[in-house]
């Protein structure tokens, strides 16, 4: 027998509404742990993340598909489970029903999460960097799925910008094309991850949640898919000078060519060979950038719901 879509998807009782209150729910994803991040780093920031939402009032929703079901809401021993576990399987949206149907275990990408989050009525998801347009994309055609998401799926997405191991110009170009508005907060120029300069001017600033939360709603209310990018630059002493970091990055792109590093493994493979390079510096970055990301898409959310925009 099919699954419906009722037995495909689990939402934690905390998520769902009552019908007249909305909740400012922030999606959380799982990749970032299973991938991103080594252990036990990945789980003690994960958790953080969940506290961090908590703290700036809104609720956390960390996604993952766990045996065949797409979950919305994970306990901390299953997140512990995606940060210990070897060889999970990482889930974008081309992998999403695919997981689901052979009852796999997956942690899901900014793409796979932004669709778990549509299906639970989330309207806000907080991360790290978004995946975009690799460097010798013209070559490879290495183009992340999140952005095509973000032309589609209609979740208001808070990270620090595109990965820094991406090209930035040709990220925002793709970005344009898709018709995605890509605002960075509270400052003029876009951020690029660990860092809080990219040398390109965002297309959009905002300085205030509820204009994010507004110019969401109104997407919506015309007509137009599709969500919007909020690029919000890594707390200040946490920031790495972008020459430094680029300085990483390069070093990591030869090895990853060396390699032949293609397909999915190769953001995992650049962001742990830049964690390696860097001896550890990255890491904190990473960790604070996601933490602060995720107290930004809590006021966010929080702005969405006063509005009305209704999670379940
Ligand atoms: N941000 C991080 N660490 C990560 C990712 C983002 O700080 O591991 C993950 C996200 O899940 C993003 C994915 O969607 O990397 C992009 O992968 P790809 O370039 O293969 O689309
Ligand atoms: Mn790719």
């Amino acid at each position: 027998m099919l699954k419906s879509k009722a037995e495909m998807i689990e939402i934690k009782e905390e998520l769902k509404g009552n019908g007249t209150n909305a909740l400012p729910v922030v999606a959380l994803e799982t990749s970032i742990v299973s991938h991103g991040l080594p252990y036990p780093q990945n789980v003690s920031t994960a958790l953080e993340v969940e506290a961090a939402v908590r703290e700036s009032g809104g609720i956390p929703a960390t996604v993952g598909i766990v045996n065949g079901r797409a979950k919305v809401g994970l306990s901390e021993a299953e997140i512990e489970h995606f940060g210990r576990a070897d060889g999970i399987r990482k889930v974008s949206r081309a992998d999403l029903a695919v997981a689901i149907a052979r009852g796999e275990t997956g942690a899901t990408t900014v793409s796979a999460t932004m669709l778990c989050a549509k299906a639970a009525g989330i309207k806000v998801f907080a991360t790290g960097g978004i995946g975009g347009v690799h460097f010798g994309a013209e070559d490879t055609f290495d183009i992340s799925q999140d952005l095509r998401e973000l032309a589609e799926t209609p979740v208001i997405v808070v990270s620090s910008g595109p990965k820094a191991i991406l090209d930035i110009e040709k990220t925002l170009e793709v970005l344009e094309t898709l018709g995605v508005p890509v605002a960075a907060y509270g400052q003029n120029e876009l951020p690029a991850f660990w860092s809080p300069s990219s040398g390109c001017e965002a297309p959009l600033r905002m300085d205030d949640p509820a204009e994010i939360a507004k110019s969401f709603l109104a997407r919506i209310e015309f007509g137009i898919p599709g969500g919007l990018l909020i690029a919000n630059p890594v707390p200040g002493q946490f920031g790495i000078p972008k020459e430094v970091s680029d300085a990483w990055i390069k070093r990591a792109l030869v090895e990853a060519s060396a390699r032949g590093v293609s397909g999915k493994a190769v953001t995992p493979f650049l962001l742990n060979s830049v964690l390696e390079i860097s001896e550890g510096r990255s890491m904190a970055s990473n960790t604070e950038l996601v933490k602060s990301n995720a107290r930004l898409g809590a006021r966010i959310a929080m702005e969405v719901a006063a509005r009305g925009a209704c999670n379940g």
